[in-house]
């Protein structure tokens, strides 16, 4: 018998075993209900144990199907899934994206009103390509369709059918794209409405197109992601993208305490370990504003707001770390960027969509935070 089979027996067997210990339990009671104290002791024990594992049992019955509402595509097809968003090491493993070309390729020349860009605004990494979108003035060239912010049963949503196709949910530009695709369906998506294709689902990627392949178009020649200064940016981003922009997810879906306090103590250690960076100097590299604080701004803006409560990443806030403040606040407040960030959806995604995190779906109205304080580079200090 192979492995997977070998599990679904030993899982039957454990379910049948918790329900006959408990109505073993339940009879021994009612047959010896004069039984010495250490007996009755061990009935309650038994009978405690298994009505815990018959409640987890059903738990996990109900949540399958109603609860945890993350799905897939296999093979073109939705299907719902009981929240593998963790795996049975009780650790949090993000996918790797499947779509990876670039604009420039020759199946994807540079063209104006060709793109199309589906983000949602409480995502992080979709986040990134909105911001670039604004800071590479792209928003003539590529239009832009927003996600409702609850994900549910389906997954990602539109409020109104989009408008390509008048597709209600994000998969279906997926199976469009290709009828076989197995994989999770995320946003950012970058479509392109002539090849009916996807284009990029990464947003690491699709921040890189933005950065310098309409540039002839735009006539925006702005900089991100500079030659010399590109080791030094690589370095800090997979260090960002490792402890800070995944670690809050990898605190948040730990199923495990262990797994939980470890990714917490990365998460601290990362953050306390730019707050030392950022003393005394304005940006990641230097004074140079590049995608490294843009990759990095789009978790800090959402930190005090959504990690800290709902993804346990407590130990204190953004706004009590006085360099990462200041350097959020020097970012929120760049031209063009406020108009990015959208509370209310990202609060209403991650409390109402992530119930097994939180089942009562309950969003806080909390906190108020002022993004628009003054920052010493606002006061000329900096410069
Ligand atoms: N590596 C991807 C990750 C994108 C991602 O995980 N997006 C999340 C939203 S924050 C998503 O769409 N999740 C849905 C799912 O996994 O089913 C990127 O950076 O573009």
């Amino acid at each position: 018998m192979n492995t997977a089979a070998h599990a679904i027996v030993n899982l039957l067997i454990f379910r049948k075993l918790a329900r006959d210990t408990h109505a073993l339990a339940i009879m021994s009671g009612a047959l010896l209900p004069d039984a010495p104290m250490f007996i009755f002791y061990f009935q309650a024990r038994i009978q405690g144990l298994s009505e815990r594992m018959i409640w987890r049992d059903s738990y996990l019955e109900i949540g399958h199907n109603k609860e945890i509402n993350m799905g897939m595509l296999i093979n073109g097809v939705w299907e719902a899934d009981d929240g593998k968003w963790a795996s049975k090491d009780g650790e949090f493993h993000r996918a790797q994206s499947k779509f990876r070309c670039k604009i420039g390729d020759e199946c994807f020349p540079v063209e104006r009103d060709r793109y199309h860009l589906y983000v949602s605004l409480a995502c992080p990494w979709a986040h990134r390509t909105l911001i670039f979108r604004k800071l590479k003035a792209l928003e003539e060239i590529i239009p832009v369709t927003i996600v409702h912010p609850h994900m549910l049963d389906y997954g990602w949503q539109f409020a109104e059918p989009e408008p390509l196709y008048g597709f209600t949910h994000v998969h279906q530009l997926y199976s469009k794209a290709d009828a076989h695709y197995s994989g999770r369906v995320t946003v950012p998506v970058l479509w392109d409405k002539k090849g009916q294709a996807i284009v990029c689902n990464e947003s690491a990627e699709i921040i890189r197109m933005f950065n310098s392949a309409f540039n002839e178009l735009t006539g925006n020649s702005d900089d991100y992601y500079p030659i010399e200064l590109r080791d030094e940016i690589d370095a800090i981003n997979a260090f960002v993208y490792d402890n800070i922009n995944n670690g809050v997810y990898r605190c948040g879906f730990a199923t495990t305490q262990k797994a939980y306090e470890e990714a917490f103590d990365q998460l601290f250690a990362a953050l306390d370990s730019v707050e030392a960076r950022l003393d005394g100097q304005r940006y990641l590299v230097g004074n140079t504003m590049t995608e490294a604080d843009w990759r990095l701004f789009t978790t800090l803006v959402r930190f005090d707001a959504v990690y800290f409560g709902h993804f346990k990443c407590n130990r204190n806030r953004i706004v009590d770390m006085p360099n990462l403040w200041t350097y959020l606040r020097d970012l929120y407040q760049q031209p063009g960027i406020a108009e990015t960030v959208n509370f209310e959806h990202i609060k209403q995604h991650y409390y109402y969509s992530h119930v097994s995190i939180n089942p009562t779906r309950i969003v806080p109205k909390g906190p108020e935070l002022d993004f628009y304080l003054p920052h010493p580079a606002s006061l000329q200090e900096f410069v």
